[in-house]
Order: structure tokens, then sequence, then C-alpha cells
């Protein structure tokens, strides 16, 4: 018990996340090479391999070893999560949707190559995130690979993304109530780093209730994210307004702190980060640490 403390202790998580990063990056590199015709497999691996903090894999990863898996099983499910991820990006950055020009400090994908080969380019990646999984993982029962491709299919359809960018564009400039903020956040965001964990956890052998632990664990840390965000947007910009009424609270867009209040969004992160914390007291300690660190990261982040 006390190795065990010391070792969650002593996890240095950026150590962990930059060495799970650098993989991840070799992998996608291979996965979607420069290949005939070459302007679609630019502006994918544009996109792909623009940087960004592959949280979506890293989650996919530590699942996996949580419940026991090699990293090496994880691999192709963790890939097609960041794939998903980058998809949703190219289209959600395009002229119909957000129109914006600048993504993770480079031009978007339809500033580079043109509306028509950015949406090819998301169309591809998607695509060939389930492809990928079907032929690359190694070493899993065909049925839990079979489950973790419906799993992806689920989070990113109509049910899914797809369900909360609609619902979010339907209520662009209306003032909205916490269960439709949720519903937004919850399938905008959480839904593909709750897939990316729970395929993580399946490939890796985990059984049904560790399955279900990890889905939990990855929605409160998906919903963590954004009611993070919203509270830094106001405190940031309050900082830099020198201490007048933070930009958010002024914008017609529904935030947590607008809803709840500062202080009431700050108790509901420290409820999410409790219940997320709560779901891997069961796992060995050892090896929850990377996910235990993740939450507290998201949680007690400053910017
Ligand atoms: C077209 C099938 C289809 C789906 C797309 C556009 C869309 C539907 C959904 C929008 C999804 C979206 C942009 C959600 C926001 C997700 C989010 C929190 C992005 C930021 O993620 P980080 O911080 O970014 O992990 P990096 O750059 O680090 O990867």
């Amino acid at each position: 018990q006390e190795t065990a403390g010391l070792v969650v202790e002593q996890f240095n998580l950026k150590e962990y996340m930059e060495e799970k990063a650098r993989k991840v990056n070799e992998a996608l590199d291979l996965a979607v090479p420069l290949r005939h015709p070459e302007v679609i497999h630019r502006s994918m691996r544009h996109s792909l391999l623009a940087g960004g903090k592959r949280v979506r894999p890293l989650l996919a990863i530590a699942s996996c070893e949580l419940v026991g898996g090699d990293e090496k099983a994880a691999m192709p499910v963790a890939c097609a999560s960041e794939m998903i991820h980058t998809m949703s990006l190219i289209h959600d950055d395009l002229p119909c949707m957000d129109n914006d020009d600048l993504r993770r400090g480079q031009p978007t994908n339809h500033v580079l190559f043109g509306e028509d080969t950015a949406i090819l380019a998301g169309d591809a990646l998607l695509s060939f995130a389930f492809e990928h999984v079907a032929t690359s993982t190694f070493g899993v029962a065909p049925e839990r690979v079979v489950r973790s491709i419906v799993e992806l299919g689920n989070c990113v359809g109509s049910e899914g993304l797809v369900a909360g960018q609609i619902v979010d564009i339907s209520c662009e400039g209306k003032v909205v109530d916490k269960d439709v903020l949720e519903y937004i956040h919850i399938h905008k965001t959480a839904r593909l780093l709750e897939a990316a964990a729970v395929c993580g956890a399946i490939v890796g052998g985990g059984d049904e209730e560790e399955v279900a632990r990890v889905r939990s664990y990855a929605r409160c840390v998906g919903l963590l994210f954004q009611v993070v965000d919203d509270i830094l947007d106001v405190t940031k910009s309050s900082e830099e307004l020198g201490k007048t009424a933070g930009k958010d609270l002024a914008s017609d867009k529904t935030t947590y702190p607008k809803l709840l209040g500062l202080d009431g969004a700050r108790d509901f992160a420290q409820t999410l980060v409790r219940k997320a914390e709560g779901e891997l007291a069961v796992f060995d300690a050892a090896r929850a640490a990377p996910l235990y660190h993740l939450a507290r990261y998201i949680a007690y982040r400053q910017n």
C-alpha cells in the first residue's frame, strides 16, 4: 500500500504525456503516409500532425494499461480517436461552421487547401479511423475490436459529436439552461474522450465493471474540461481587463459561471474531479496514477 502511494505521488504526468504523445505522433505519421493522390494526403497530414495535446490517445492508452493491457494493443484506437478529433476540428473551422483561420497556431485546413479539399480530408480521416482499428489491432479478441468500432461510430454520429454540434448550432444566440448546456458539452466534448478511454479499456481486456468505471471517469473528465474552460475564460479575461467584468460574462454564450456563479461553477468542478477519482479507486493504484493525475491536471490547470 505504501509503495503504491509513493508510485502515485512520484508519478510525473508531464513526462508520461510527452512520451505517449511522441509514440502516438510516430504511429499517426506511419498510418497516414504521403501517397497518391498527394493533395488529399497532404491536407490530412497537415491537420493530423499539426501538434495538439493528444489527450484522447492518452486516455485510450492509459485506460488500456489501467486494466492490465499493453500499450501496443491500444495504439490503433488511440490513433483513431485523434483522426476523429482532427476531422471534427477541420469541419468545425469551416466557413459554414465557426469560420476560423487559425488552429493549433497554424492556418486552418480550408485556408491552406480550400473548402472542398478540407471537407474531403475530414471525410477521409473519419472513414480511415474505422479501417485502421479493424486492420491494425493485433493480439485482441475480434469481438473486442468490433465493440470498439461500435463505440467509436456511436460517439461521432447523430447520437454523439453531430448531436452536440447540431444542438449547439440551433441554440446559437439563445440563453440555454443547465441541462441543454450539459447536453452540448457531453456530446461535443465528453463523448469522444469517453469513447477513447472506453476503447482503450475494451482492447486492454477490461471486464464490464471496469469498462463502466472508465466510461464514467472519462465522462466526468470531459465535462470538467469544459467547466474549467468556462471558469478560466472569466478569470483570465478579468485579469487582462484589470479586474473588471470577465469577457465571458458579457458575451451571449451560456457558460457555467453565468448559470451557477463563479463559486458554483468551482463547486461543480470539484464534484466532477472527486467523482472521477472515485471511479479509479477500485483499480491498482500504480496503474491508475496517469488517469488520476490527468483528472487533477485538468481540474487545477491555470490556462
Ligand atoms: C462532420 C461527422 C462530423 C462531425 C463533426 C464539427 C462537429 C461535428 C463537431 C464539433 C466538435 C468540436 C470542435 C468540439 C470541441 C472539442 C474540443 C474541446 C476541442 C479542443 O480539444 P483539445 O484541447 O485540442 O484537446 P488539441 O488541439 O490539444 O487537440
